[in-house]
């Protein structure tokens, strides 16, 4: 593996880490917290390996002091965490619930006070149940109803929170939770996965312009998981098209929207058969454009794609899972085949080249944009040393290539303002429970405790060099 040869970032590079609510928090039914469709989810038999849920979690929710003197300790400059919709609005609407706030709050708090910056997520998956029961993303008032939560949180935390985040990942919310069915709720409905798309997008926008009112010294953000994808077949015409249609799919139908105000139009003409897209309605994508300070982006992994003939099984090794559904609406003649490794354990290949590429992609078609990677990082098989500690040199490699990798972006003149590592600690991984860990610091789910692994003493390294340092 590569060392970062002494790479030092520009000064004042922010370096975080992240967490989710409902990946860390438990506490799942205490301060008058109301359930989410992963709640729902993970309680549903078969939905979430070995049955797992959110229900204690970290229990980050009653554990909050001491991780917040880990994420001093390990001297991050900024935390990235999000805030659970049915603890604020247990139903989806108001009235606030006070109790919920609070925790934010007073996490906030402790954030400032030891001089550390607060990027909030207002929604990393968590759906109050109750707007799932009433349609969920594919329904417009979803859109309307997060635009108001989004005004009363930013109303009452204001410029406490540094950079605000409208949604991570839409295109989880949309693909992975209608389309695959593999994240919840559950659902498998390619028309309605477009129609949460649209109202992600326009729950964006209208969430952001409550924020810039309510929080008008905030900096406002979005967090999109963009995708790599490269042609099986570079000198393929039909591998080079099917590279197209992903990418409408996974990228430009957030990127389009959201930086240019209007669908790509072979978006709309791909998915054509699946779709009419009337439920965008005029003015719908004016709305969903919104400057914004910083674009985040999340970066794990590059996908291989080429048409496929229609003989033989379709290969849909996409990275996710392959049991659900494919997320890849309309794209029927698409296959997914296995980039060369290595790979994480969650089969992901690692390829820091494509860190550097995403970037410069952006910065590219959008020059001006400034950028914060908000999300990398990578599971691994983790074994505690019988002293009690976890060495951990696969991950402390991957996260060296790609910060170097961020490194090199930076130098060809892409505005990253920073870099979180994901994450924080093991956590709820999803539909793959906690089998799949991805902390700098590991927790035990007996005892809960907390243990720094070799990357969490790295990082906090890099932190101090504001660099990789010479063989670090
Ligand atoms: C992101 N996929 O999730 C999320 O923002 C985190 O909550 C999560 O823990 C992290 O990445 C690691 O998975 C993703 O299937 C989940 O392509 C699934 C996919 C991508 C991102």
């Amino acid at each position: 593996m590569s060392t970062g040869n002494g790479r030092q970032f520009p000064d004042g590079f922010v370096w975080g880490s992240a967490t989710a609510s409902y990946q860390i928090e438990g506490a799942a039914k205490e301060g008058g917290r109301g359930p989410s469709i992963w709640d729902t989810f993970s309680h549903t038999p078969g939905k979430t390996l070995n049955g797992d849920t959110g229900d204690v979690a970290c229990d980050h929710y009653h554990r909050w002091p001491e991780d917040l003197g880990h994420i001093a300790d390990l001297g991050l400059t900024a935390y990235r965490f999000s805030i659970a919709w049915p603890r604020v609005l247990p139903g989806g609407r108001g009235p606030l619930n006070r109790e919920g706030l609070d925790f934010y709050s007073r996490l906030l708090d402790g954030l400032l006070e030891r001089g550390i910056q607060p990027v909030a997520t207002l929604y990393h998956w968590d759906l109050p149940q109750d707007l799932e029961d009433a349609g969920g993303w594919p329904a417009r008032d979803t859109a309307y109803r997060f635009a108001e939560y989004a005004e009363m949180v930013a109303g009452e935390l204001g410029d406490r929170v540094h950079t605000w985040t409208t949604l991570n990942e839409p295109w989880c919310s949309a693909y992975l939770g209608y389309a695959s069915g593999a994240h919840a709720p559950g659902r498998a409905e390619p028309a309605a996965a477009l129609a949460a798309v649209h109202h992600l997008n326009l729950a964006h926008g209208l969430a952001g312009q409550a924020i810039r009112r309510a929080a008008p010294s905030a900096q406002l953000s979005l967090t999109l998981n963009l995708h790599v994808i490269r042609p099986a077949d570079p000198a393929s015409e039909a591998d080079l098209d099917a590279v197209r249609r992903i990418d409408a799919l996974a990228n430009r139908a957030f990127l389009g929207p959201v930086l240019e105000g209007a669908y790509p139009d072979d978006l709309l003409a791909d998915t054509a058969h699946v779709t009419d897209w009337s439920f965008v309605r005029d003015g719908d994508t004016a709305a969903a454009r919104i400057p914004l300070d910083v674009l985040g982006v999340n970066y794990y992994s590059t996908a291989l794609v080429r048409r496929w003939d229609g003989t033989g099984p379709r290969s849909e090794d996409d990275g996710h899972d392959d049991a659900a559904a494919s997320p890849w609406v309309g794209a029927d003649d698409v296959e997914f085949i296995r980039p060369d490794g290595p790979y994480t354990a969650m089969g992901w290949n690692i390829d820091p080249s494509g860190m550097t590429e995403l970037l410069l992609r952006i910065h590219r078609e959008y020059p001006g944009q400034p950028l914060m990677v908000t999300e990398n990082g990578a599971a691994f098989a983790d074994t505690v040393s019988p002293d009690g500690v976890v060495h951990d040199p696969l991950r402390v490699d991957y996260l060296r290539d790609h910060i170097a990798a961020v490194g090199t972006a930076v130098d060809a003149g892409a505005e990253v303002r920073g870099y979180f590592a994901w994450s924080l600690m093991d956590n709820f991984e999803w539909s793959f429970g906690f089998d799949r860990r991805f902390g700098l610091i590991r927790v035990d789910y007996d005892t809960l405790r907390r243990t720094w692994k070799d990357s969490a003493h790295w990082y906090s390294g890099v932190i101090a060099r504001n660099g990789l340092g010479d063989g670090a």
